[in-house]
């Protein structure tokens, strides 16, 4: 599959860290000069624009947390006047206020830039049919990958979410070859294909670009033997443009970051060093080209990974690994850390039961409870209950030797638990009420 921008994915180590240098200095007086709360910052630390120098000083710099964002709702943050500004985005989250991101012209030109680098990445070509099915709207997987699809040249196919069998008959009848959505909805939509006795042979479906959720490997398995496809991990968030902060290639081993415009860093979420490459931490950006809303060391709070070196497809571009949870979606059950994509991987390496869970987490008492529904497949629905009773066991213990907390799992009725259009929600903590 072709490297949609040579020059910029495949540069060495040394041009690299140049660009980002040159990069990164224009971007520090940039917001020094244009946004007070940077500039406040900055001078809290003792900083002026002149001591970052190169790449190397990003360590200096103060971080910037989703909280800055929200206290300064709506544009605090922006660095250009309001009437540069072209598109607005925004992102929900569970608590508090919308998070609200904002572009300039020459935003969404970069945008459309690493989208059509991530599409590329899945093969994408000015003849491909790209169906979009992330939801349009304030969310930006759907126009993110939009503009991305219309740069490469492909035919755009904007269904947005939902109408599932429509979006089968639509993906049948145009031709779909790329399907972009999340990959619970990949996943629905492949049990809906069954339903309506249509064989993945009779699509033309060849990837998927999945993404906007933490999955697990396993997932990426099923979803590729349902759909018969390639199915690529793509990563992102809105803060620091939406997706196209890092895609996979056809090496389906850790995302690309197109770091000549968002710099990465691993740090330890407790004490915010910076931590050598290899080894998990929380992911911070720092983004270099953006008008709108530039961020420096932004934490994600996302759990990764960073590998530097020449890949397997040529590219040079840094790799993150596959987000293994969130800083505040670990759950701690009885003092045990459990992130829901371990549990995930567990069902499905067990591979028996419907690929669809939730977990309950309660408090008895002093007691710390997790409860693990997983849906019955239609064929295990009809077994004896002697057989669940042998699956639940397995399962159970299972979570017990891999993760070292106990659960009690609960197999469901098939198509008990509710699927979704977008993010699944796939933890209720009854705790917190
Ligand atoms: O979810 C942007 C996006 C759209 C990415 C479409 C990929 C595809 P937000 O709504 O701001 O933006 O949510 C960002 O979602 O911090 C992660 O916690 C999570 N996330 C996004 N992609 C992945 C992924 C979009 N591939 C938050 N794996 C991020 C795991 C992901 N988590």
């Amino acid at each position: 599959m072709k490297c949609w921008n040579p020059t910029c994915e495949c540069m060495s180590r040394d041009e690299m860290s140049s660009l980002q240098s040159e990069r990164l200095i224009n971007t520090v007086k940039r917001v020094y000069y244009n946004v007070p709360f940077y500039r406040n910052k900055m001078q809290q630390a003792g900083l002026v624009p002149e001591d970052i120098k190169t790449v190397e000083d990003l360590k200096k710099l103060p971080f910037t947390y989703k909280q800055d964002l929200r206290d300064n709702y709506p544009y605090g943050l922006f660095a250009t006047p309001m009437s540069e500004i072209v598109r607005i985005h925004a992102s929900s989250g569970t608590t508090g206020k919308q998070t609200v991101v904002g572009y300039t012209r020459k935003d969404i030109a970069t945008w459309s830039e690493v989208m059509a680098r991530t599409l590329a990445a899945a093969g994408a070509t000015k003849d491909s049919f790209i169906q979009v099915a992330y939801g349009y709207g304030l969310f930006t997987g759907g126009l993110g990958v939009h503009y991305g699809a219309e740069r490469v040249g492909a035919s755009v196919i904007p269904i947005s979410g939902g109408n599932t069998s429509r979006q089968i008959q639509i993906m049948k009848d145009f031709g779909t070859n790329i399907l972009a959505c999340t990959p619970s909805y990949a996943l629905f939509l492949a049990e809906t294909l069954d339903e309506m006795g249509i064989d993945k042979n009779e699509l033309k479906l060849r990837a998927g670009v999945f993404g906007a959720e933490p999955w697990s490997d396993n997932m990426r398995k099923e979803i590729e033997n349902k759909l018969g496809i390639l199915a690529l991990d793509i990563y992102g968030l809105s803060e620091v443009i939406g997706p196209g902060v890092a895609y996979e290639c056809e090496e389906q081993h850790g995302m690309h970051i197109p770091e000549d415009h968002f710099i990465p860093e691993i740090i330890n979420p407790k004490t915010g060093e910076v931590m050598p490459p290899g080894e998990k931490g929380e992911l911070v950006f720092t983004t270099v080209t953006k008008e709108g809303l530039p961020l420096i060391r932004y934490r994600t709070r996302d759990i990764s990974a960073l590998t530097y070196g020449t890949c397997g497809c040529g590219r040079t571009l840094v790799k993150m690994e596959r987000v293994s949870g969130r800083t505040d979606d670990m759950l701690i059950i009885r003092g045990v850390n459990v992130f829901p994509s371990q549990i995930e991987s567990v069902l499905l390496e067990i591979g028996e039961t419907a690929p669809h869970y939730l977990l309950i987490v309660d408090r008895i008492g002093t007691l710390d409870t997790l409860e693990v529904q997983v849906e019955m497949s239609d064929k295990l629905f009809s077994d004896e209950v002697k057989k669940l009773e042998l699956l639940e066991k397995k399962i159970k213990d299972k979570i017990e030797s891999t993760l070292g907390v106990s659960a009690k799992i609960r197999l469901v009725e098939p198509k008990t638990i509710a699927r979704s259009e977008g993010k699944a929600q796939r933890v209720i903590d009854k705790r917190k009420l």
